[in-house]
């Protein structure tokens, strides 16, 4: 109780994502039930008009019916522990597999509305600025878990800011080690692109409300996954209530593997 009311006077400090350098543990993988179909999840960069009508779209639908804000109100609660800023090394060894669970929700959201729809990823290495299609998609009464008004603004490269460098990531895809791969995902690139975006994505707790988040999440998590092809068996060692990735009741075991929790990504490579 007290431990918690600490977290919570903590995160008044670190409201935002910063970039740090860093350091170290690992892995077994158990697969779980797949989904009906295979999804692909595309590049940003390669979506058909229609398939960018159709994230809009069921974006927006999911909006209007409520489901997203839900959603979004998951990732303000830091007693989830999915992040290594907040957390330490619980949220660090939460963080990956936290949010492959968190887009795969809401993925499925999509998906029930309009089977075609998939969560595509944003490629920052390759492509350096906001993904223009979204530009003006900018989600409206939104609100946050006291009821107020939760907007979207953003301020992509501003303060001369800028993205991670392919450099940087390749490095970090060649780390051995657990931890340090997802200690350096995290507090570098991963931390990185939400400043660059800015505005509400540089907000740790509310940055879901802009739909330009699962993009970079899907972008964090495809990287998870090429490593993962070069680091068989490596992943967390985290096990009983602490790889439980509330508010859900899956555990960590069951999203080592994307084939088996039914998604693909279109590329491997960067
Ligand atoms: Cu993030």
């Amino acid at each position: 109780m007290g431990y918690e009311l600490i977290k919570y006077n903590r995160l008044c400090y670190t409201n935002f994502y910063y970039e740090k350098e860093s350091d170290e543990k690992r892995e077994t993988p158990t697969p779980v039930d797949p989904r009906a179909t295979i999804v692909t999840r595309k590049n940003q960069n390669n979506l058909t008009d229609d398939e960018k009508i159709l994230f809009r779209s069921v974006i927006s639908e999911l909006i209007q019916s409520g489901q997203y804000n839900i959603h979004v109100n998951h990732h303000p609660v830091m007693t989830h522990r999915m992040h290594g800023l907040m957390s330490g090394f619980i949220g660090y060894e939460r963080f990956l597999y936290w949010h492959r669970d968190y887009l795969l929700k809401l993925e499925d959201m999509m998906r029930a509305i309009d089977e075609q729809a998939f969560i595509p990823y944003w490629n920052w290495v390759a492509d350096q600025h906001f993904p223009d299609w979204l530009d003006d998609f900018i989600p409206s009464g939104l609100t946050d878990l006291n009821g107020n008004a939760l907007p979207v603004t953003r301020v992509p490269g501003a303060g001369g800011r800028t993205l991670p460098t392919r450099q940087r990531l390749d490095e970090i895809l060649l780390l051995t080690d657990w931890s340090s791969f997802v200690r350096q995902l995290e507090d570098g690139p991963h931390n990185r692109v939400h400043g660059w975006v800015g505005g509400r994505m540089n907000d740790i707790r509310y940055s879901p409300a802009d739909p330009v988040f699962w993009l970079h999440h899907a972008e964090v998590d495809r990287i998870w996954h090429i490593w993962q092809q070069d680091h068989q068996g490596l992943g967390t060692t985290i096990a009983g209530p602490e790889a439980v990735l509330d508010p859900w009741t899956e555990s960590t075991a069951e999203f080592e593997d994307i084939g088996a929790l039914g998604y693909a990504y279109q590329e491997l490579t960067l």
